[in-house]
């Protein structure tokens, strides 16, 4: 075994050897992976853990399956965003008033006891909201840590009538035990055992009972350098605002595709993260596409309207590109 693995690594090993049931065994597994440090020395078990929990998966029950499966909420739309924090803040609330989707809202905490996927429609593309459990005094159960591990962007969302600046604090230091942080990584990672960097927004949610916004403007003061802080109240203040400012957190851009001599289509574009490339929009209409690409016309971000471009170049928001195989 090699020599350098973590505590959280001996202490995850620690739990498999005691865990009970197949899903059990199989989160201990799962956070055994998610910890260990990735170089050279360490492919071979984790090529090793991966095995084990392919065997492990492949030997549950049709029922326990299929309860694996809707703990891990397929990704649809233009991303996935968890939406997390602790209890009774008005996170199934905000799921509910931007969605289609009704999870249960009440008056009481720890309402919430699994996860619900809803489509938020923005401008024309859908985004993918995921109401979670209350992280509170217990620790998680793993597969809410798989969700917000898998998302690609955070809603933690805060009470703005119950100290907003301690919730806030105490949901970091949760999600810093488990090596998940706010913002971009570092370009040099420092640490042995990887750090999950997320995109993130706070909700100060509740404005509606925050007086003259007190609360908010001391929230804002202690997290705005870190991350966007935004108030809203969920059941219905600035709802717009809040949408908005989660689409500018995936920090995607939308192109169209068009034929020769056809008009784009305008209603269904292909995402790409920003900084994405011609390449990257002809593999996501196909892979062949990828492969056999061998030059695009481009409106918008070319020279002029209907340029020749190569697989290299840099897309912007709101291009239309003609692809030539
Ligand atoms: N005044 C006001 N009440 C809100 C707002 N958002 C949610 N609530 C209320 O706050 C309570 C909790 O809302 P939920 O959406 O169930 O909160 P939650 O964070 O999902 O709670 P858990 O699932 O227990 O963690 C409910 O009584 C909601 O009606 C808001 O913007 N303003
Ligand atoms: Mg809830």
């Amino acid at each position: 075994m090699p020599a350098n693995l973590t505590p959280e690594y001996i202490a995850a090993e620690k739990s498999f050897r005691m865990a009970k049931t197949t899903l059990e065994k199989i989160a201990c597994l799962e956070e055994m992976l998610s910890v260990m440090p990735k170089h050279k020395g360490t492919d071979h078990l984790r090529a090793d853990l991966r095995t084990k929990i392919a065997k492990l998966t492949q030997s549950l029950d049709k029922k326990t399956a299929t309860a694996r499966a809707s703990m891990m909420i397929e990704k649809t739309g233009a991303g996935q965003i968890a939406v997390i924090g602790p209890p009774n803040t008005g996170k199934s609330q905000i799921v509910a008033s931007l969605t289609k989707a009704a999870p249960a809202v009440a008056a009481y905490p720890f309402t919430t006891q699994s996860a619900t996927p809803g489509m938020m429609a923005f401008e024309n593309i859908q985004i993918q909201l995921v109401d979670t459990p209350p992280l509170g005094e217990q620790p998680p159960e793993w597969w809410h840590l798989n969700i917000i591990r898998r998302a690609d962007g955070l809603l933690l969302v805060v009470d703005l009538t119950q100290d907003p600046v301690a919730q806030a604090k105490a949901l970091l230091a949760r999600l810093n035990e488990k090596r998940i942080r706010l913002g971009q990584p570092p370009e040099t990672p420092d640490e042995e055992a990887p750090v999950n960097y997320k995109r993130a927004l706070i909700i100060g949610n509740k404005a509606d009972l925050d007086n003259g916004g007190a609360s908010f403007r001391a929230l804002e003061g202690r997290y705005g350098e870190l991350t966007p802080v935004i108030a809203v109240s969920a059941v219905g203040q600035d709802l717009d605002v809040l949408r908005a400012a989660i689409y500018r957190m995936l920090d995607i851009i939308r192109i169209y595709t068009k034929t020769p001599g056809g008009k784009p289509d305008m209603t269904d574009p292909i995402i790409l993260k920003k900084g994405g490339t011609l390449e990257d929009a002809a593999i996501s209409v196909h892979k062949d596409f990828g492969k056999n690409l061998k030059y695009a016309r481009i409106w918008g971000s070319g020279k002029f309207d209907g340029v020749m471009v190569k697989r290299d170049h840099v897309l912007q928001d709101g291009d239309i590109i003609e692809l030539h195989a």
